[in-house]
């Protein structure tokens, strides 16, 4: 059965400045903290760094054409803070904020919607040396750049986003270490994921008070769908845990104002969270015009107090857990297919998400903000990537949201990961997110099959068949 999406539907295709932009020391832009981690010899696969990555910064042009091109009509970017304020702090540099303003009016000018993100991991290095997200003067620093931003192109830009996935940047980057800054800290995830609030809270205001009536602001996260291996106790609460730490650390003072109180007991022996001063949670509980969801795949925990069970962390593999307090819960590969990243493949993940989210927040918007999958190059004779694959995962989790419409969700709209390959974080560019091929080399541009399917989805409203192949 074919199925149609609503009227109106956002189709879009998502990136972020640290993964395709380079340009790295133009135009008075200074390091961020993945700047300093990717030139850290062994952070990255193959030492890969983003001083290049895709060139988006010169080729800005030619790339808003492609997206036309496409047939969608919106596109999720992020702004580069160090491009915008060198320092983290002061006034901003035009000419940064001026590579942002021809974007966003190229993309207007060819019927494509902005939906603009202020934080996509990339803190001024500055900022990190000032103790970075473990300082709640972060926090304060990040409302002002949101200011700044909003002052610049709060005219021609409606849709806002403060942060992308703040449990990445808090857990794996102070709680395993395997993104920027490095650090292996639990106490510091911790503080880096209240400051992280903090900051969502008070860029809300900095942008209410900046924006026209009109514009709509929001924040992406990356929520887990977390299921227990076994219905045993144990298990059970092994899920609880990881839900607290990896989910309702983040949408219950976000969208209740208020921490879990099991989250304090979990984590009790670690921190009594004196850092959580009298007002945050009033300033992180701000109304919201829609809340963000990036989706890839679902955790499967169980208790792992035993010697045996395994281990390794979902979240890539390494020695420092990014649970902190909880680091005895094992996670356990699901049985079935997996793209490149080992992640499995499960649609049903997101129409679930989408349907605690309909109850926990009523009445709220939600818009997937990120949702794609890695797949190896297969090019064919035209040089075209044949990425079957991809186009099944886009089919399997598009249908997952219609049926989510359809039990009440209120979807607006879908945000393909990623517009075309980049610098894929620690795994450098072996990993393509991508539905337009790169060719680093020459970095040329080449939409894959499954730019092509997502046009067409993008220009019907209409999602077809599964694919047979
Ligand atoms: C998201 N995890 O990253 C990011 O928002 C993108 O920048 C990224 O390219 C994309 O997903 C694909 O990885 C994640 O370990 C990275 O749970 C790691 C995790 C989740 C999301």
């Amino acid at each position: 059965m074919s199925a149609h999406f609503p009227p109106g539907f956002l189709w879009g295709t998502a990136t972020s400045a640290h993964q395709i932009e380079g340009a790295v020391r133009e135009d008075g832009r200074t390091p961020s903290i993945w700047d300093t981690f990717s030139h850290t010899p062994g952070k990255t696969e193959g030492g890969d760094h983003a001083d290049v990555a895709t060139d988006h910064y010169h080729r800005r042009t030619e790339d808003v054409q492609l997206i036309a091109d496409l047939g969608v009509n919106a596109y999720r970017f992020s702004v580069s803070w160090s491009r915008v304020q060198p320092t983290g702090r002061g006034p901003a540099v035009q000419r940064g904020l001026d590579f942002y303003r021809l974007l966003v009016d190229e993309l207007l000018e060819r019927g494509v919607r902005p939906m603009l993100t202020l934080y996509h991991w990339d803190l001024p290095q500055e900022l990190e040396n000032a103790g970075g997200w473990t300082s709640r003067e972060t926090s304060v620093r990040f409302a002002e750049y949101a200011g700044i931003v909003a002052e610049a192109l709060g005219d021609r830009v409606e849709l806002w986003t403060t942060l992308n996935e703040p449990w990445c940047s808090a857990f794996l980057g102070y709680g395993s270490g395997v993104h920027a800054p490095g650090r292996t800290e639990p106490v510091a995830a911790l503080r880096a994921a209240h400051h992280l609030n903090l900051a969502h809270g008070l860029g809300t205001q900095a942008l209410r008070a900046a924006l026209p009536a009109r514009a709509q602001v929001s924040l992406s996260l990356n929520p887990s769908v977390v299921r227990p291996r076994t219905r045993s106790p144990q298990d059970l609460d092994a899920a609880r845990r990881i839900d607290a730490l990896a989910n309702r650390v983040f949408s219950d003072p976000v969208l209740k104002g208020s921490y879990p109180q099991d989250l304090f007991e979990d984590t009790a022996r670690l921190t009594d969270w004196s850092f959580v001063e009298p007002g945050d949670l009033a300033a992180i509980n701000q109304p919201l015009d829609s809340l963000g969801i990036n989706y890839y795949t679902p955790a499967v925990v169980s208790d792992g107090s035993d010697a045996e069970s395994p281990r390794s962390h979902a979240h890539g593999a390494s020695e420092s857990s990014p649970w902190p307090g909880s680091e005895q819960v094992a996670f356990h590969q699901p049985p079935g297919e997996q793209t490149e990243m080992g992640w499995s493949i499960d649609p049903s993940g997101l129409h679930d998400l989408l349907m605690r989210y309909t109850k926990e927040a009523p009445g709220m918007p939600l818009m997937i903000t990120e949702n794609g999958a890695a797949y190896p190059d297969k090019q064919g004779d035209d040089g075209v990537v044949q990425d079957v694959e991809r186009i099944r995962y886009l089919h399997g989790h598009l249908s997952a949201v219609h049926r989510a419409i359809a039990d009440g969700a209120d979807v607006r709209g879908y945000f393909l990961w990623s517009l075309m390959d980049n610098f894929e974080w620690a795994y450098g560019y072996g990993k393509r997110f991508g539905i337009v091929h790169v060719d680093y080399p020459s970095q040329t541009r080449t939409p894959k099959a499954s730019a092509h399917w997502y046009g067409e989805l993008a220009r019907t409203g209409i999602l077809p068949k599964a694919p047979t192949c």
